[in-house]
Parts: C-alpha cells; structure tokens; sequence
C-alpha cells in the first residue's frame, strides 16, 4: 500500500468556519480563481502578486526572462531595496510605533523594539558596516546567535546592497571557514558567546580559529555584538558593534538595487561533499516570501507570530528575518531551546505572549511529546494556549500521530495546521494548505500555493497517475527560487535541472499524490526510498507507522541496506519513550514492533533489522542524518564528514546496538 492509501483512512479537517469569510484567501473557490489566474497569464498573475506586496523604487517591465534558463530572471528591470520594504515602509504607514520584535532571552528577559526603533537600529549597523568598507555586492558572513542585533544585521546588508551569509551559531570553526572561504567575505558579523538552555558557548573563539586556519584573507574586520560580556581574545581587525554603531547615523539611504542583486547566500548543511551556497535575489524571493507570509498565515495586523527556527537556517531567514517584518507584523524571537528550563518552555512562551500563529518543526513537537508523557506539569494542557489561532509545521514530512497530537493539544482542536513543504533552494512556501480553504490530511502538505507548479513525474520527466509514486518537481520557475550555486553554475544546472526531466526543477524528494483530493504527500529525500522485493516504499511511511506506536516508541528513523534477495532490506533504528532494551528485552521489543508494523501497512514494511537507542544521530537543524545511519546498518565503517553531527556520541552507540 502506498502512503495516500494509508492516508485515506484518516480524519480530515476542515476549515474553520469563520475563515471561510475572514481570510485573506477566503474559501475554496477563492483558491480556485487564484490558481486558474496563473494558468491562464502565469506572469500577469506574479506581476500582480509582486506589485502587491512589494514597493518598487522603480517599477518592473518584464516579469519573468526565460531567455538563458535554467538562469532564470524575475522583475529584472525593477529598483528597490529589501530592507526599505521592511522597515521604512512599515514606518511610513504609521507602523513606527508597533512591535517588530519581542525577542526573549534564554534566561526569560523579554525586550521590545518598534520599528522605527529597528529601523534606526539597522541604520546604524548600516553605516557601520559602511565605514569598515563594505560595499554594493560584498559578501558578509553572519555568525551570531539568535537576537535583534542578528536580524538587523542582516536588514543592515539588504540596506547597503551587501549579501550576507547567514552560518549556523552551532556550526563548528572547520565549517564556519569553509564558508568564509567560498563566499570571499569582507566582514565577519559574530557576538562575544552565545547562551542556549543556561549555558554560554563560545562563537567569537571560534570565528578566530576559523580565520587562523587561512583561506580566509578576504576578511577584513570582525564586528561583535556584546552579548554576554566573557572574555574573549582582541584583534586588531575586532570592532565592538555598540562601540561602531554609537557614532553613526540612525539614517541611512537605502542603496536601490535591481530586483535580480543577490540577497543572500546559504549554504545547504549535512549533504556529502562540498557544501552548496544557494543565492537568493532579492525582489522575486521578497514578493514570495512576502505573499506566503500573509497567505498561509493568514496574517492580520493584530497578529503575534512566532517561528522558533534559527536565523542560520532559511526558514529563520523567510519567516523571521524578512517575512513578518516585510508584512508589517509582530513576532517573537527567541534566544533559547524548548527544553530549557523545562519542556514546558514553548507553551508557557506562547501564553506569555499572547502567540496566534505558531511555526516550528515535527521534531520539536515529538520530543516534546516524550517529555510531556512523562512529565506531566510540562503538558500543553496545563497552559492557555487560547490565544493561538493557526499552527505552522516545517522541515520534514510530520508523522500523523505528532499531528493530530499538535493539532490537539496545542491548538485545542481548533487551530489549522499548514504543513510547509519548501526547501533552501526554493527560498519560501510551496506546498501548503491554505487556513481558509483546505481539508486538512494528518501527514499531508495538501496542494501547492496558488502559482506553484508542482508535479511528480518518473525518470523521464513523465506525469506519473495520482496515487503512485515518482519525483517530486516544479515544472515552471517561481520569483523566489535559488538564482545558483554561489560560483559553480554547472552544479546547480547539474543538481536542479537534469536534461532527462526536460526543464522541470527537481526538488530532490519522492512523493506521490492522493488519489482523489491531489493532495502531495512528501516520501522524503529521494535517496531515502527503498526498494523492497519490487515495493517501492517511503521510509517516512514505515517511520510513522513506528512512530504511531505511541505507548513505546518515541522516534525513529529508517533506512534501507542492500540485500541479495530483496533489493533492499529494511532497517529501522528506534528510541523509546522508556529506557534502552539489551539482549532478550530487546528481542521481544523488535518483534513486537515488526509486527505492529506488519500490521499498519503489510507484512512487506516489516524492519529486517531494529535497534535501540537512546537517541538519533542528528544535524543541528535536527534533521536525522539517515547516511551515517546506512553505514551504520551497513555494518560499514564510518567514513563521511561528521561535522555537523550534533550528538556525535550516538555513532558508537549505534555501532554497538545489534
Ligand atoms: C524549509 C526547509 C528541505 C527538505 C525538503 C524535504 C524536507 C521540508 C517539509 C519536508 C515533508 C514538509 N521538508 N518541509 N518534508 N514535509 N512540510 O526545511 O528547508 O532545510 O532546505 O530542507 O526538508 O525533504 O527537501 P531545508
């Protein structure tokens, strides 16, 4: 059985009444004229689209250039500044004095900043930056902890036309130089430590050991935020951010750039090889960015949001650094980690601040899950979470069960579910429900945003039926899409566009859609599908069928190993919600659970191999890294770049798990 089958047999949600009328999309036939509007004039309806929700110095005569594709280019010919968008805009139509940001501190200090106050804050850091030399199309590394002065670092590059490159504040100084070194940066953006779950770490060390090692000669200066005020070393290229701020302006002319000027570089974590630095542009990524902000959010003024990803991700980029503040609206930040000082910290966030709209991963919702069966005083029942009116989720494809959880007990049985699907390459949202139009399907990211052409073709790039399997790709390029590999054009032609799927983008996961609805169901990363005796089955499937036994498991994760008769045999590594079981506990433990998965989807899904363990070898972004764990199941040694493992520890546990 196929994973929109399995689905078939779940509850479905429809919208909530009131959004049917309220929302800014309103209703099905409301989705329905928006998606024939892009059929019939695809750039006519994206030349709307982007005159709506952007504000152009100068305004746009082409929308789309197909001319040199896969290059492709949006607005071309348009002038104007992201940050302007964001900030001045906002202040000019009398938002000045609103919240931009409410940010909480790990230890639960919150402060507030308007946006006349980001405004001048980011003007400032603006000049700042100019007076060290930064220019027009310089690069601009960012190694900062989640904060206001981050954000506004970044709006500080849009202002000045400068292109930042946001790394992750847990990324090590091997990989903080290696991006240093590809994008060439002038100016490194760090703080002195940063604070996570009560502990400080260390980032400005570390941006001097990654400079130390070379390769990294384009940097001229260092500017660190004071955060926690620890010692750290001092060179003469080290500037104190308050100190080089102080003295400037807090205005500061928007320097206009064309609609195709590079916003920013990101680099792709945890894939084998050379990490890629995927390059936005700056009007197509802000008018979908900008459009899915307010659409699948339904975003009204008097919205709180909060999307608890970090800064160093592109979803921290999208729905925190330029979404919420592109439309206007109020967000929290926040420093910390959901477990400190309790699991209950989410919840007891979105009570304080009166959250409405809730964006995070599936990961964070399952172990919070875990934490909150065994603890009860931190379950989201004991909270009021009244104020939450749509929940977001992102990241990976969420297992039915943490839905209807989420959907439950943190949104009261009311609040719709977007399930984003999206990716750094596609820079925002692209397959979503809608919270005033679609029926939601646990497991489900439903249907594409209206001028998405989403579609699953086999190898030759041929539509395959709904209710089977194939690749997912896009078959015409959208405004906010990756421009290219940041100095290696033929990999991203290589990656994205092979001649075999002619022309379609390829997104790199396998899916399939629904028989009856067409509603996307994401199978995982293409590499992740396994082949069992001629079955072609998503691991994600039989994780969720794991993961649904709710009295035991926690987590799981699953990935094929080679086998003689089968193609490929199934090998599932699992963490349970009580402790490790060893030897004949163990035993039991798997067959129990084979069979269990035996019966949710057939005797074909049934895990050759199971192993416990008390956790999942995972990147910082807390996605489980499934090719370490095929060398595992290999019995392979282990050979890849384990760099971006967070809890490295786990390897040698796993190897043992038998
Ligand atoms: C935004 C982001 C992209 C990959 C993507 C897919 C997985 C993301 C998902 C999802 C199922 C969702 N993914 N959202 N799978 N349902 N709602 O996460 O970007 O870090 O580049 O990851 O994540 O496999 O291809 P990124």
């Amino acid at each position: 059985m196929n994973a929109p089958d399995r689905l078939h047999h779940l509850a479905q949600y429809a919208p909530p009444h009131r959004l049917l009328h309220t929302a800014h999309v309103p209703g099905h036939a409301a989705y329905q004229a928006l998606v024939a509007e892009s059929q019939e004039d695809y750039a006519g309806y994206w030349g709307r689209l982007a005159r709506a929700f952007v504000q152009w110095k100068k305004p746009f005569t082409r929308t789309l250039d197909s001319d040199n594709a896969p290059f492709y280019k949006w607005f071309e010919d348009g002038v104007l500044n992201v940050s302007w968008n964001c900030l001045d805009r906002q202040v000019e139509e009398g938002l000045g004095d609103k919240t931009a940001i409410l940010f909480e501190a790990d230890g639960g200090t919150v402060t507030r900043i308007s946006y006349s106050q980001l405004l001048a804050m980011t003007c400032r850091m603006a000049n700042a930056m100019k007076a060290l030399g930064v220019r027009k199309g310089d690069r601009v590394v960012i190694y900062m902890s989640m904060s206001i002065e981050g954000v506004a670092a970044m709006q500080a590059c849009a202002r000045i036309g400068a292109i930042h490159s946001v790394v992750f504040g847990g990324f090590s100084a091997h990989a903080l130089r290696d991006r240093i070194a590809d994008t060439g940066a002038v100016l490194v953006v760090t703080a002195d430590e940063q604070v996570r779950g009560g502990k400080t770490l260390p980032l400005k060390a570390l941006v001097d050991e990654a400079l130390a090692h070379g390769g990294c000669d384009s940097v001229r200066n260092v500017m660190v935020y004071r955060r926690t005020g620890g010692g750290i070393a001092w060179h003469a290229r080290d500037r104190w951010m308050h100190e080089a701020t102080a003295e400037q302006p807090a205005v500061c002319e928007p320097e206009w750039v064309g609609a195709e000027h590079p916003l920013f570089l990101l680099y792709t974590s945890g894939s084998t090889g050379k990490p890629k630095g995927v390059q936005h542009s700056s009007g197509g990524y802000l008018v979908q960015v900008a459009a899915t902000m307010k659409w699948t959010f339904d975003m009204h003024p008097e919205d709180v949001f909060w999307c608890t990803a970090d800064i160093g991700w592109i979803t921290g980029h999208s729905y925190i650094a330029y979404g919420p503040l592109a439309i206007g609206a109020t967000q929290v930040v926040f420093e910390g980690v959901p477990t400190f000082p309790d699991a209950g910290r989410f919840w007891k966030m979105i009570e304080r601040h009166k959250v409405t709209v809730f964006y995070t991963a599936p990961t964070a919702i399952r172990s919070l899950i875990k934490a909150a069966e065994t603890h009860p005083e931190v379950h989201p029942d004991r909270f009021d979470l009244r104020s939450l009116r749509i929940l977001g989720s992102v990241g990976e494809p969420i297992n039915p069960a943490a839905w209807e959880w989420y959907h439950e007990y943190v949104g009261g049985g009311r609040c719709p579910i977007v399930d984003t699907w999206w990716q750094t390459e596609t820079g925002a949202q692209m397959i979503t429900p809608l919270p005033g139009v679609t029926t939601l399907v646990p497991g489900s990211c439903t249907l594409p945003f209206p001028g998405i052409t989403a579609a699953i073709v086999d190898e030759t790039g041929e539509d395959v039926p709904n209710g089977q399997s194939g690749l997912l790709v896009i078959k015409k390029p959208w405004p906010s899409m990756i421009r290219t590999i940041w100095g290696d054009d033929a990999r991203y032609v290589s990656s994205y566009y092979p001649p075999e799927l002619r022309g379609y983008y390829l997104a790199g996961d396998g899916a399939a859609r629904d028989r009856d609805t067409g509603n996307f169901t994401i199978g995982g990363r293409i590499d992740d599908v396994l082949n069992v005796s001629g079955h072609r089955m998503g691991t994600m499937e039989i994780e969720s069928a794991l993961v649904a036994c709710t009295e035991l498991v926690a987590e799981a994760a699953v990935v094929g190993r080679p086998d003689d008769t089968s193609g490929e045999a199934i090998c599932a590594f699992v963490v349970l919600k009580g402790p490790r079981p060893t030897g004949e506990a163990a035993e039991k433990l798997a067959v129990r659970l084979r069979n269990w998965v035996g019966k949710e989807i057939g005797p074909i899904a049934k895990p050759r191999d199971i192993r416990f363990a008390d956790n999942l070898p995972k990147t910082r972004s807390g996605k489980i890294m499934r090719r370490l764990l095929r060398s595992v199941a290999k019995g392979e040694a282990i050979t890849q770049d384990v760099s971006t493992l967070e809890n490295p520890a786990i390897l040698s546990q796993l190897n043992e798990a038998h």
